[in-house]
């Protein structure tokens, strides 16, 4: 049988909803199999004069993959029971492969059936912010980051190391010890500057989603002045350089050439609320992480030596970001192979956060996050497009009365459960956000418990705008 196989990678920075996104897409293609109409894009690319030509879903047994294996079945079970509840986070790459057989026609004639496999893959974005590091010497990386560090407002989140670093020098004796505390100490300062000050431009990226590496010993490096030039065998700047070309080396073998190259098509999650309401150093830190993050993707694919400086330069970037931003453009296809993948979907999740009529301004957010370095990927033989999605939908739409007035909200149960209550997230500025905007307090975004879901896939799970998400990365196939 007639059988095209793609590698879907599915990818965003930390708890940009991309567990939970395969999960859902994987349970409502099961159910698209039954017949149910889950996805109604899908169904009508598949219509023919009124009849699906979709025989049949499943997923592919796990063979003898080297990659870890994306656990659907737990997913959906913990989903399912009376008290369901999210996936817990995952800090590797992890896979599944899912099968669509399609009945083939011409002219009117059936022409047996036709397979598309997809492997599906789930990684950590953050483990693509380290593409820029592998252009940089230890004593650039650190000057870059001891900058970023050295922010006043992070004060609080750097403190501990910052100090711990002066009472350092790089030529002194490289004790065992002492690295490793200043390692944890930096480790410890990356953690709490995402979930206390909700950064996401954290480098290096397996400091915080280690993946496979666990904790080996060329890992325990962290940034410091002083390490420009040669120094001694034995001093502790010299160990830190050591250990940050192995890193180099480890994650471009073990990652970028093996896995990064293979992915025909990328779908990008950007949990584009949440850092909006996590305030303004949040939201120009995610900014600039998803401005790189499109670089490397429109990079990665080889083809985009000729528009690769349309984007916008490091110098309009909010961050003090000019090094690994030109770095990252500075990173030619010589590198990535000249590879290409054919199509990437940015996506805004987790939309049931917003009544309706202000889902717009959520993808115009978004697109003008990310347009400015992957607009130059549609001038090139790939097409990109931009999204607003809801993976599980977890709310309702609901007009409330405020003062007289009608107030646009959305309605569900917060976890960890009771009554349903609304939530209205406010004006969602589209396009330039104004200065008083960031003059509100900042606050979470409510975490809404999911509906429980029938585990055997037959009725699926409800959605926003899933189906037009797998018809811009998969619909030419079907
Ligand atoms: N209301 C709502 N919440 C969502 C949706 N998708 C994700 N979330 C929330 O976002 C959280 C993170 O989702 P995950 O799918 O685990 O995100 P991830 O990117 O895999 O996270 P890591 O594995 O930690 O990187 C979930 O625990 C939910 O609280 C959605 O469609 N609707
Ligand atoms: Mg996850």
């Amino acid at each position: 049988m007639n059988e095209t196989r793609i590698r879907l990678a599915v990818t965003g920075l930390s708890r940009s909803g991309k567990t939970v996104f395969i999960t859902s897409l994987i349970q409502n293609l099961i159910a698209l199999g039954h017949g149910r109409d889950t996805l109604p894009l899908i169904t009508r690319r598949l219509d023919s004069r009124g009849r699906s030509r979709l025989r049949r879903v499943s997923i592919d047994p796990a063979g003898v993959q080297t990659i870890p294996y994306f656990d659907f079945q737990s997913k959906l079970l913990a989903l399912s029971r009376s008290d369901a509840a999210w996936p817990p986070r995952t800090e590797d790459l992890s896979e599944i492969s899912i099968t669509l057989e399609i009945e083939r026609e011409g002219l009117g004639q059936k022409l047996g059936s036709r397979r598309v496999r997809m492997d599906i893959l789930d990684y950590p974005g953050e483990w693509l912010l380290d593409l820029p590091l592998l252009d940089l010497s230890h004593a650039a990386w650190s000057d870059d980051t001891l900058a970023r560090l050295q922010t006043p407002a992070l004060q609080p989140q750097t403190g501990r190391f910052l100090d711990y670093l002066r009472g350092l020098s790089a030529d002194g004796p490289a004790d065992g010890a002492t690295v490793r505390q200043g390692h944890a100490l930096y480790k410890e300062t990356l953690s709490s500057l995402r979930n206390t000050a909700g950064l996401r431009y954290l480098q290096p990226g397996r400091f915080l989603c280690p993946g496979p590496f666990g904790d080996a010993p060329f890992l325990w490096f962290f940034p410091m002045p002083g390490t420009a030039g040669p120094l001694m065998h034995g001093s502790i700047g010299r160990l830190l350089q050591d250990r940050f070309e192995t890193y180099k080396r480890e994650i471009r073998a073990n990652f970028f050439d093996s896995y990064f190259r293979s992915f025909d098509r990328q779908i990008m999650l950007v949990d584009v609320l949440g850092c909006l309401y996590a305030g303004k150093l949040a939201f120009d830190d995610t900014a600039a992480a998803i401005h790189d993050l499109a670089v490397v993707l429109r990079d990665g694919w080889g083809t985009w030596a000729r528009g690769r400086r349309s984007g916008v330069t490091a110098s309009e970037l909010p961050w003090p970001l000019s090094l690994t931003v030109s770095a990252a453009q500075s990173l030619l296809a010589a590198f990535m192979g000249t590879r290409s993948v054919d199509r990437v979907a940015f996506v805004a999740t987790k939309a049931d956060h917003v009544p309706e009529l202000d889902r717009q301004a959520l993808r115009s957010l978004l697109t003008n996050l990310a347009k400015p370095a992957a607009g130059a990927i549609e001038a090139d033989r790939a097409s990109v497009s931009y999204h607003v999605a809801s993976s599980i939908r977890s709310t309702e739409d609901v007009t409330l009365t405020v003062k007289g007035r009608p107030v646009r909200a959305v309605q569900g149960v917060l976890v960890p459960g009771g009554p349903a209550r609304p939530f209205s997230p406010g004006q969602i500025p589209a396009e330039d956000i104004p200065d008083y905007f960031w003059d509100a307090g900042y606050f979470e975004l409510p975490d809404f418990l999911p509906p429980r879901i029938d585990p055997r896939g037959v009725r699926g799970i409800r959605h926003l705008a899933l189906d037009e998400v797998l018809d811009a990365v998969i619909g030419d196939l079907l």
